[in-house]
């Protein structure tokens, strides 16, 4: 196995976890072969929207929380600013839980002295704000959507035909139709400017991009439903958009290096039940 990349910081979002059909085995797999100083953890990590509906919980997401934990113990700074599909976890805002720091928003400081805001963004979500109940609708609908991609998909990889998503092209059709989606980076770009801030980090609308808006810095660093981003700070403070494209081969061994990791930890009796209560914190 390869020496894992190393990162001053790492910056990711919208992993709903729970919800069918993410990608938490390339997630893991991520996590299991990168490292950084700081982790921030932007929100929608896990989908209390789904409870109580069709909860899809696996092997992987257990060991993707207890990656984090194991990180935290080595010393790992991370940071966790709920979003609003687990905003259940505001209300510990302040609060340590077992070394992640849990806090409404965050400031950062690159290593080049440039100070971000880092938020999940809901809150710039105009659309959202309006009414909770419709976005509820929304987000039962790309559900929905998912699932009769699936055999679509199947089809084309029958046919050896590029992958289409019929959930995220509805969902760019329905984003870029929608001001309210397109004035997201402005608004809160502004807000950060009128708090002194350089530039702003945050996720919520599932689209990992970089862009300057009058001199203030907007990262938004994507998701993990569907397109497996993050955004990444080097020793020296630069920043990127990283895409995680691993193949199956990696993304398999990976998983599999992690559940041997965790099997033995469970064996030298290193409270297994840890995942267990974070899990109920949420029922
Ligand atoms: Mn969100």
């Amino acid at each position: 196995m390869e020496a894992n990349e190393h990162y001053r910081t790492l910056f990711l979002s919208d992993w709903h976890l729970g919800l069918k059909g993410v990608q938490s085995s390339k997630l893991l797999a991520f996590l299991e072969s990168h490292d950084a100083e700081t982790i921030y953890l932007i929100g929608d990590i896990i989908d209390q929207w789904v409870l109580g509906r069709k909860w899809s919980w696996n092997q992987d997401c257990d060991n993707i929380l207890r990656n984090l934990m194991a990180k935290a113990e080595m010393g790992v700074n991370i940071v966790y600013i709920p979003g609003n599909h687990d905003d259940g976890f505001r209300k510990w805002a302040n609060t340590t839980i077992k070394g992640i720091s849990i806090q409404k928003d965050a400031v950062h400081t690159t290593a080049d002295g440039r100070k971000l805001w880092i938020l999940h963004g809901d809150e710039f979500d105009l659309f959202m704000r309006q009414s909770k109940l419709l976005c509820h609708l929304g987000h039962s609908s790309i559900q929905i959507l998912m699932r009769l991609n699936r055999p679509v998909a199947w089809i084309r990889r029958k046919f050896r035909l590029k992958p289409w998503s019929l959930a995220t092209s509805v969902r760019r059709t329905f984003q870029n139709s929608s001001k309210t989606f397109r004035r997201f980076s402005k608004t809160i770009t502004e807000e950060a400017n009128r708090r002194g801030y350089d530039g702003v980090v945050c996720g919520h609308i599932h689209k990992a991009e970089f862009k300057l808006l009058d001199g203030i810095e907007y990262w938004n660093d994507g998701d993990w439903v569907e397109s497996c981003t993050a955004v990444t700070e080097t020793m020296d403070g630069t920043m990127d958009i990283l895409h995680y494209q691993p193949t199956d081969f990696t993304v398999n061994s990976l998983r599999l290096r992690a559940a041997q990791r965790f099997e033995e930890m469970n064996l030298s009796n290193q409270d297994p039940l840890d995942v267990q209560l974070i899990q109920e914190a949420f029922l």
